[in-house]
């Protein structure tokens, strides 16, 4: 048994970031925050990490804010805004500014902050039995960690505003349809498919993904001309970097190539 609120596990490049509260279907605390926020940062300063992969233990990705827990519930009161400012807000800037790629494994149901926080890595897959639930309008609240932002910008306003008013889940397979996420599995095949994923990422061009996150985040306030000067320094970049001049000899020898996903 381990106390820990986050297992850490690295095998082959791929850095696991398990959320361990699985009796309190793996809701945040004080401790999970920190946990959590230590294993990206040492993730991204790890030279042998090449893809972080977010799940949960047991049934459920996690329940979001743990509502018993006295950091937030105060003689009654909920204080929401400390909580964000503090633990949250700063959750979600380090994985959308992290470099490296993060999966998200929703391995279950992922409730308010917790669905928000899946949605923020680079790669969401959900087991078929999954659900996401913006869950807060159930206890007075409004969507955080970043929901409001990202419901809107992957799904528009309609369907954004009505997941967060009525507040009922919506199923892996809908998520997909969408265009909320990139794929629900079947529930038997889940594991390995979220395995071979992180495989293929742990042997890929690691720079040139950082750069590409990097471009396609710009997108999102870019207007076009920017975004074509934007594309040309980051291209030169890659271009110049080790895994550019592998990609393509390997192309041109008709062999595997071989990335380091180091820039220099
Ligand atoms: C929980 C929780 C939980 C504690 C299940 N806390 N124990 C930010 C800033 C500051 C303040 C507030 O919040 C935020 C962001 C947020 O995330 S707000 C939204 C917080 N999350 C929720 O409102 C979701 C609450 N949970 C649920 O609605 C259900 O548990 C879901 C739909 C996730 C799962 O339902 P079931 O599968 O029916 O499981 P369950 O409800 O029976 O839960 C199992 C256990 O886990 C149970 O404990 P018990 O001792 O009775 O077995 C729950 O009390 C506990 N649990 N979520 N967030």
């Amino acid at each position: 048994m381990t106390d820990s609120t986050v297992l850490v596990s690295k095998q082959g490049g791929v850095t696991k970031l398990t959320l361990n509260r699985p009796d309190k279907l793996n809701a945040f605390n004080t401790t999970m925050h920190q946990e959590l926020r230590a294993g990206f940062e040492q993730a991204a300063s790890d030279p042998d990490c090449r893809v972080i992969v977010l799940t949960g233990a047991g049934r459920a990705f996690s329940a979001g804010q743990d509502l018993a827990d006295s950091s937030v519930n105060k003689n009654g009161g909920v204080d929401a805004g400390s909580a964000l400012e503090k633990l949250y807000n700063p959750l979600i800037k380090l994985i959308s500014t992290m470099e490296k790629p993060i999966i998200a494994a929703v391995n279950g149901v992922a409730a308010g902050a917790s669905a928000n926080i899946a949605l923020a890595c680079d790669i969401v897959y959900a087991a078929k039995s999954a659900s996401f639930l913006q869950a807060f309008m159930r206890i007075g609240l409004i969507p955080d960690a970043g929901g409001t932002f990202t419901l809107t910008q992957l799904l528009g306003p309609a369907r954004a505003r009505a997941l967060s008013i009525l507040a009922e889940p919506l199923p892996a397979e809908k998520a997909e349809a969408w265009g909320l996420i990139w794929k629900a599995v079947d529930d038997d095949k889940f594991q390995d498919e979220v395995a071979a994923a992180a495989a293929k990422l742990a042997s890929a061009p690691t720079y040139a993904i950082g750069l590409t996150k990097k471009a396609i985040a710009a997108a999102m306030t870019n207007t076009l001309g920017a975004q074509l000067d934007l594309e040309r320094d980051l291209q030169r970049l890659a271009g110049a970097s080790p895994d550019a001049k592998e990609g393509v000899a390997a192309f041109l020898e008709k062999r595997p190539a071989r990335f380091t996903g180091r820039p220099s």
